[in-house]
Formats: structure tokens, C-alpha cells, sequence
């Protein structure tokens, strides 16, 4: 089945990268060897190339080309090297070169999910089963971390909303929470409390799962998720900071609560639940104004909910961001 999706945020033509640009991208691809149907794809994502094959922010996979320049001239992809290899994963370690010295031993096959909570269809499945129902797509978004580096990352995944709304959550669900698998004879990282309190738990408010840009991503550049980013299925909120698209899923609950995520529970004054990308608000030890495009010399300015903010800007309408951040 073929998926549209009109982007609000998409460029005008004007932005649109010229030819030259393009075919030079899409040399770089062929470089890497990671034009479809040149790649050594999993089950899970082969029937990408056949399923989503469309303009806009998700490109079927033959026209990953395209996808270059449908954020504009100033958001190149970011190079699969650097995607792969500049990572925060604590579980592999802090340092962002861990997760991919330390995953290599991460198996994510075979892999379940639980969903449970407030829902009427609540189970545990297979992941071939849990995203059976749902279209791939590829959906090209900004990654801020709330480090202040940024990257352009080709994902591939499923609608939230689209797996939310398949587990029927009742009207009492007032948010989802998710969880990272803890196997701290795979992961190096969770061998000490002292890094994080595992498991890995990360929240969104249920109209912000519903919200279209957000995705369950089980892939990039037209590959299955490396380990180190995620793999075999990872949250990915683009308004968001990166802290709150966690890794390696293994629980998703619907819930009446906010759920204390992760770095919230470790230092409140310094990330809250919502992480909503905002250059107005700072860190309390960094300014939130500008950030580094990994492979950039210059800083570039940080935009408002990452650039997002004609879709999800009304998520937030009346609230106080400075105090709710
Ligand atoms: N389980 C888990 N998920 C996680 C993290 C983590 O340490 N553990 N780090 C987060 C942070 S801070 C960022 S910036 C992104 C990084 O994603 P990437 O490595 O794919 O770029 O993953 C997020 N998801
Ligand atoms: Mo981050």
C-alpha cells in the first residue's frame, strides 16, 4: 500500500537541493552500498522497497534520493557511518563511541513485546506480529539531543497512532509508557546502577503518541536498526529531544499516569517528561539556542520543536513551556 503523508514542514520548492547536489548524493549512496536491493536486508524490512515507494517525507526506499532534499539544502542526511557511530545508548556505556564497540554482542532476535494497561487488546507478540498490521514507511527527521548535536537520520517504521489505536486504549489511558529491555549479560552498561536506573523508561502524553510525526522505527537507510541505535524497535519523536525516542522496546503500557522517565527521575531540574525541542528554554548548564549538525564546522540555530512546530505546536497550546519543559 502506498503512504502519503503531507508534511506541514516540508520546504517550498525554492529550498529544494539542486541536481548536481542530488546526484552527488546519490553517488555517496551507491558508495555505501545501501541502494535498495544492494542490501543485505532482514525479513522485517524487505517488503519496504514494495510497499512504500512515494513522495515526501517518506520516500519508498528506490527514492531515497529524493528524500535528500525534502528538508532543504541545510538537512543533508547525516552519513550512515556517523548515525552508527556516534551514539548515546547507556546500556552499551556513556561514551559515544560505546555503543557500537560494545552492541556487537546485543541479539535482538527473536524479540517480544508486551503491551498491557489500560487497553482493551492488550498481549505479548512476536515483533513480526506486532508490526504484521502496519505499513513501513521511511520518514526523514532531525534528531536534537538535548546535547545540542543534531543529525538527519532516514528512518523506517510504523505509525504510532496507527499502533496505538490497534490496542484500543480505554478512555481512562491518559498516556503510554515504554520500556527498554534490561540483559546485562548483552549490555555492558547495565551491569552498574550507578550509570542509570534500569530498565530504560520513557512517556508520552497519549495525544502526543497520536500525533502523525511520531513513529516506532524498526530501521535506517533502508537496513534493519543497528544495535547500537535501537535495534530491533525504537521510539522516534523528532519534536522531541532525543532522550525521549528510547531504544530496544520491550513494553509499551497505557497508563492514567506520567510516566517517570528516565532522566527525569535522575536530575528533574535538568530534563522534565515533555523535551519538547525549544531554543527559548535552556539547559540549567547549556544554552538550547544553537547546536552542532554532526559533520558541521559552524553551529547552526536551534528551531522551535525542531522545526516541527506547524504539526505538533497545537499539542502544547496554554501551556507554560519554561515551567512544563
Ligand atoms: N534505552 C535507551 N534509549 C535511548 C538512550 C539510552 O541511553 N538508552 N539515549 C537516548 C538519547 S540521549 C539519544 S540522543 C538518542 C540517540 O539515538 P541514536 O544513537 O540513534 O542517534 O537515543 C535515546 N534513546
Ligand atoms: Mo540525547
Amino acid at each position: 500500500m502506498l503512504i502519503r503523508i503531507a508534511c506541514k514542514s516540508d520546504p517550498k520548492s525554492s529550498e529544494i537541493t539542486p541536481k548536481d547536489q542530488y546526484l552527488n548524493r546519490r553517488k555517496f549512496i551507491a558508495g555505501t552500498g545501501l541502494v535498495a536491493g544492494s542490501v543485505a536486508m532482514g525479513a522485517i524490512i524487505k517488503p519496504v522497497a514494495a510497499k512504500v515507494n512515494s513522495p515526501g517525507m517518506n520516500p519508498g526506499l528506490k527514492s531515497v534520493v529524493e528524500g535528500y532534499s525534502k528538508l532543504g539544502e541545510d538537512d543533508p542526511l547525516t552519513p550512515y557511518g556517523d548515525v552508527t557511530s556516534y551514539n548515546n545508548f547507556y546500556e552499551f556505556g556513556t561514551g559515544k563511541g560505546d555503543p557500537v564497540e560494545n552492541a556487537g554482542l546485543f541479539n535482538p532476535k527473536p524479540w517480544e513485546i508486551a503491551v498491557d494497561g489500560l487497553c482493551a487488546n492488550p498481549g505479548r507478540m512476536g515483533l513480526e506480529d506486532f508490526l504484521k498490521p502496519h505499513d513501513l514507511e521511511e520518514r526523514i527527521y532531525r534528531l536534537r539531543c538535548v546535547e545540542a548535536w543534531s543529525m538527519v537520520v532516514p528512518w523506517v517504521g510504523v505509525s504510532l497512532a496507527d499502533v496505538v489505536k490497534r490496542f484500543e486504549p480505554s478512555g481512562s489511558a491518559k498516556y503510554v509508557r515504554f520500556e527498554t529491555v534490561v540483559r546485562p549479560e548483552e549490555m555492558v552498561g547495565q551491569r552498574s546502577r550507578r550509570i542509570l536506573p534500569w530498565p530504560y523508561i520513557e512517556g508520552l502524553r497519549l495525544d502526543e503518541a497520536m500525533n502523525p510525526l511520531a513513529i516506532l522505527a524498526v530501521g535506517l537507510y533502508g537496513e534493519e536498526l543497528p544495535n547500537q541505535n535501537g535495534a530491533p524497535i525504537r521510539l522516534m519523536t523528532p519534536w522531541k529531544y532525543g532522550f525521549k525516542s528510547i531504544k530496544s522496546i520491550v513494553k509499551i503500557t497505557f497508563t492514567d499516569e506520567q510516566p517517570r522517565n528516565t532522566w527525569n527521575v535522575m536530575a528533574a531540574k535538568e530534563y522534565g517528561f515533555y523535551a519538547n525541542v525549544n531554543p527559548n528554554v535552556d539547559h540549567p548548564r547549556w544554552s538550547q539556542a544553537r547546536e552542532r549538525r554532526i559533520g558541521d564546522f559552524l553551529r547552526r540555530e536551534t528551531l522551535m520543536f525542531n522545526g516541527y512546530e506547524q504539526e505538533v505546536g497545537e499539542l502544547y497550546a496554554g501551556m507554560d513551556l519554561r515551567k512544563e519543559y
